[in-house]
């Protein structure tokens, strides 16, 4: 019989069933908190220093107040995955604002919480990888600047989900969310890429996506394959009419699009830039990261 679950809650360790918040946390009130979901390969945490900065930057833009250090965040993190002795997997890590009263005001929650997740992820079928994904343009748009900033990786993620539900009505494997200019912004939640003409485009953080630690991670390996990579806003006519389409994102990784809005993208297979990044990304994640078993040397 399998093991549960250890869950981390505020420094303490809980079996999956006992692992439990109040219903009172805003967290759960009002999707007030913050989150970061990271991969762990080959007994390594990928990019764990990026995650933790961008978690506390979310925390910061939503003035909230983590009890505990970088330092410590990393060694939760570090000690849930050994108490569950994984060795691939994924991190959830969400920081709620805590309990507090019924009433919008954060300031009534006295502390907030840490709760660290250390599982499995699967998020698309193998073979997307090989063949493809499909693409869809979604009606709901990423939020503006000026109402929730889509740097944030906060617990509302009701637009996203929205969209998700867009993309599967129309049998899409994944939704295209544009910002409000109308402008391509990122998918629910991974980031997107272009090849034309051997040059790499990616639209621009303030496009409205998020700045994806996978993004940065392609961004510097097709950079170091001495490929040219330009930020850039980019329009649905530029995903339709590119040689290759894809995707990046913690959970998907690097994965192909093989049709967007019923266009197909190059010849309608994974082009040679997306696999020799993929076959990068792969190398990468399999040989750096944080230690989780030995001290780093
Ligand atoms: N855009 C959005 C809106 C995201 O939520 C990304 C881009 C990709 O960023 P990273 O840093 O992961 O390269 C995300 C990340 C899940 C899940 O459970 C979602 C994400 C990451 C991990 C798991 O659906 N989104």
């Amino acid at each position: 019989m399998s093991q549960p679950l250890k869950i981390h809650i505020d420094g303490q360790l809980y079996d999956e069933p006992e692992a439990k918040i109040s219903v009172f946390d805003h967290g759960l009130l009002y999707g007030d908190g913050v989150f970061e979901g990271i991969r762990f390969y080959n007994d390594r945490v990928f990019r764990l220093d990026e995650h933790i900065d961008r978690l506390y930057d979310s925390a910061k833009a939503i003035h909230l107040t983590i009890p505990i250090d970088k330092a410590e965040m990393i060694e939760a993190v570090l000690s849930t995955i050994r108490a569950n002795d994984l060795h691939d997997g994924y991190i959830r890590l969400v920081v709620t604002r805590g309990v507090g009263g019924l009433g919008l005001s954060p300031y009534r929650c006295k502390k907030a919480s840490v709760i660290v997740i250390a599982s499995t992820i699967a998020l698309y079928d193998p073979e997307a990888y090989e063949k493809g994904l499909k693409l869809v343009t979604c009606a709901t748009r990423r939020p503006n600047h000026d109402s929730l900033s889509p740097a944030v990786k906060s617990l509302n993620y009701l637009s996203n989900v929205m969209a998700k539900v867009e993309a599967i009505a129309a049998d899409g494997d994944e939704g295209v969310m544009l910002n409000a200019a109308g402008y391509v912004a990122e998918c629910t939640g991974d980031n997107i890429f272009i090849v034309k003409g051997g040059i790499v485009y990616t639209p621009p953080v303030h496009a409205g996506a998020l700045n994806g630690i996978t993004r940065k991670a392609v961004i510097e390996l097709a950079r170091a394959r001495g490929l040219e990579l330009v930020e850039t806003e980019m329009a649905r006519y530029d995903l339709y009419t590119a040689d290759e389409l894809f995707l990046t994102g913690t959970a998907a990784e690097v994965v192909p699009v093989r049709i967007y809005d019923e266009r197909v993208i190059g010849d309608g297979t994974p082009g040679p830039v997306t696999r020799d990044l993929i076959a990068d990304f792969h190398r990468l994640v399999q040989s750096t990261g944080t230690p989780i078993y030995t001290v780093a040397t």
